[in-house]
């Protein structure tokens, strides 16, 4: 099976509140591989193409403008299934009603101010890889607990 990729960015909620190291705790913690991070302030040019699904919603001027209130933390979180597993640990968009469990749920109650920002999908997850990371900052690394987290067939190609 072939490792995903997919996108998390710790949204200005996030930085504001000190959740930084919780949220990659998470992420750490579940076995997925850390494969690119950086801190940026998201433009209006990035915002309008990652967001282009919402741009004729009336909260969209509100998401532009709450998006860059801090910079934010990039990163791209790598693992069998990593989408729909970080989507799943990451909780509902509408975070007062998420799973208990989940980032959202257990740390936030807003629909905007949602902590966490997940790709949903393959095609999401490359295009926001691209709008945010050059190739060279993804890293393709070894790591040893990939043995402990995953069966031998599963890691087999
Ligand atoms: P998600 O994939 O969980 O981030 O959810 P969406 O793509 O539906 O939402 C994208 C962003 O729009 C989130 F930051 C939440 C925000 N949003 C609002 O601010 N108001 C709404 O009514 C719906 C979404």
């Amino acid at each position: 099976m072939k490792p995903e990729k997919t996108v998390v960015l710790i949204k200005p909620d996030g930085i504001q509140r000190g959740l930084i190291g919780s949220i990659i705790h998470r992420f750490e913690q579940k076995g997925l591989k850390l494969v690119g991070l950086k801190m940026i302030y998201m433009t209006d040019e990035i915002l309008d193409d990652w967001y282009a699904h919402h741009k004729d919603k009336s909260f969209f001027t509100h998401l532009k403008k709450f998006m860059q209130q801090t910079p934010i933390v990039a990163m791209v979180w790598q693992g069998l299934e990593a989408i729909e597993t970080v989507r799943k640990i990451a909780g509902v968009t509408k975070a007062r009603a998420a799973e208990a469990g989940s980032l959202r749920g257990d740390f936030g109650m807003s629909i905007q101010l949602n902590l966490i920002h997940a790709s949903d999908s393959a095609d999401g997850a490359k295009k926001e890889m691209e709008l945010i990371f050059k190739k060279s900052e993804i890293y393709d690394y070894y790591s040893i607990t990939d043995q402990l987290i995953y069966s031998r067939d599963e890691l087999a190609d």
